[in-house]
């Protein structure tokens, strides 16, 4: 490490985590093993045309057979911290019903191997895997979708609960809602926007929900979900502009933080959307909006908006980044500062109490010449210069207690198959050998000076 990333290390306080996170989709591989029931996402890859090449999780990087190893992979990084997320349909194959044993005792063997590593669980109930038979009963459009959650989410921390102190009930609800109802790229693959606003309640309905049973099944835990939130920018200083940036932000940021936070959706989001308020009961907004412990962020980029003539949907405003940055193989900006401003803003509007970066990370088009380690410069930089940005944030008074990585290893990445790679481990899909980039040795490195400064003398 250079002098300045040794003082970067130094900035964070001793109580500060360090880890790497995943998904189980994405990283499991073993689909149809050990009871484990479809999900949306299997029938979503194996449709057609939805994601590149035709790929699907059925192998991923194998995870479900290589734990122990991947465990041992994260020990040795010297993560104090890793967030995964629990198949819901391996616990239960149908959504709800008949408990599968089997599904549960790999989670149970997982948390125990981190434990003996003194790497600490953050657990993910839902990141986007959605038991089949679920979907077909009206998956997130039916009310029953997040009566069914709460009910997993209990039996998951019943059994967990001793060990794992640290929850997250939804990965990215305004994917699940959005991407995969309005847009259509990610499962279930549907493409109506009044779905998508529908869909996005139940979710919040279901995290809400799932509070007071995790809570109950879990004693002293700390419990919280993931948002993507990406702040805008102003692309000019035109009115329009103005206008637009504020519907963008509305759509992008505030239509889940406000119902979570202020116990209200924006009063004009359905109205601007031209689409109907979603179906509201009597103390939903109560249920969504009950205290939890942390917010997780997951940052990648953030968007700049130019107004257009006549006003937009919120959901249509005009995004473009500028020509002259640096961009990621997934085409994202590579801009640092949107993770410090977004940090600053959920501390001084949203007055959260403790605020953790769930995911944050880049793709590369990596390649691996056989050798001991893969050369990913463009990774290292992202790393450090996001990790500076929430020293700043820090600075700026935001209480941010954590930091993980996304991900762990090169993995599923949703509709763009395995073709674009965010793991600090590299997978060779052929051998599934495991290989640290230098982005993963670095990033050992920054841990470990982390760690001596503030070992006691
Ligand atoms: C996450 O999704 C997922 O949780 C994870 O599973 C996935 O592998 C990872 O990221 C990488 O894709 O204009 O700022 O809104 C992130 C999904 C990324 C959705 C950025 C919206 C648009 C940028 N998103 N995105 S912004």
């Amino acid at each position: 490490l250079t002098e300045t990333e040794r003082s970067l290390a130094a900035s964070f306080p001793a109580s500060f985590h360090w880890g790497a996170a995943t998904a189980s989709y994405q990283i499991e591989g073993a689909t149809r093993e050990d009871g484990r029931g479809p999900s949306i996402w299997d029938a979503f890859s194996e449709t057609p045309g939805k994601v590149y090449q035709g790929h699907t999780g059925e192998v991923a990087a194998d995870h479900y057979h290589r734990m122990a190893e991947d465990v041992a992979l994260m020990a040795k990084l010297g993560l104090d911290s890793y967030r995964f997320s629990i198949a819901w349909p391996r616990i239960l194959p149908k959504g709800t019903g008949a408990i599968n044993e089997k599904g549960l005792d790999f989670y149970d063997r997982l948390v125990d191997a981190l434990l003996a590593h003194q790497i600490q669980p953050y657990v993910t109930l839902y990141h986007w895997d959605l038991p089949l038979t679920l979907h077909q009963r009206g998956g997130w459009l039916s009310r029953e979708t997040a009566f069914a959650f709460a009910d997993y989410a209990e039996i998951v921390a019943r059994r967990l609960g001793d060990r794992v102190k640290h929850w997250i009930t939804l990965n990215e609800p305004w994917c699940s809602a959005y991407l995969g109802y309005a847009v259509g790229v990610h499962a279930p693959g549907m493409q109506d926007r009044q779905a998508a606003v529908n869909a996005g309640h139940h979710l919040l309905l279901a995290h809400g929900l799932a509070v007071p049973r995790v809570r109950a099944a879990s004693p002293d835990c700390k419990l919280g979900l993931a948002l993507n939130l990406g702040p805008r920018y102003p692309g000019d200083d035109r009115p329009e502009t103005a206008r637009d940036l504020d519907r963008a932000d509305m759509f992008a940021n505030r239509w889940l933080l406000d119902p979570l936070y202020r116990g209200s959706y924006p009063a004009q989001l359905f109205e601007l959307m031209e689409l109907d308020a979603p179906p509201i009961e009597e103390g939903d907004l109560t249920i969504i909006s009950t205290p939890i412990d942390f917010l997780g962020l997951n940052y990648y980029t953030r968007a700049v908006v130019y107004g257009q003539e006549q006003p937009p949907h919120p959901d249509a405003c005009k995004e473009s980044n500028p020509a002259d940055a640096t961009y990621t193989a997934m085409q994202w900006e590579i801009f640092p500062q949107g993770l410090r401003d977004m940090l600053v803003r959920l501390h001084q509007e949203y007055h959260i109490p403790s605020l953790y970066i769930t995911e944050n990370g880049a793709a590369f088009n990596d390649t691996w010449n056989g050798g001991e380690t893969i050369s990913d410069p463009g990774r290292v930089s992202y790393l450090r210069d996001h990790i500076a940005a929430v020293a700043d944030a820090i600075r700026d008074g935001a209480p941010v207690d954590g930091y993980f990585v996304w991900s762990l290893m090169d993995n599923f990445e949703w509709a763009y198959g395995y073709d674009k790679r965010f793991g600090i481990v590299y997978v060779d899909y052929e051998s599934q050998q495991r290989v640290i980039k230098e982005s993963g040795r670095w990033y050992a490195q920054h841990i470990a000076a982390f760690h001596d400064i503030h070992r006691p003398l």
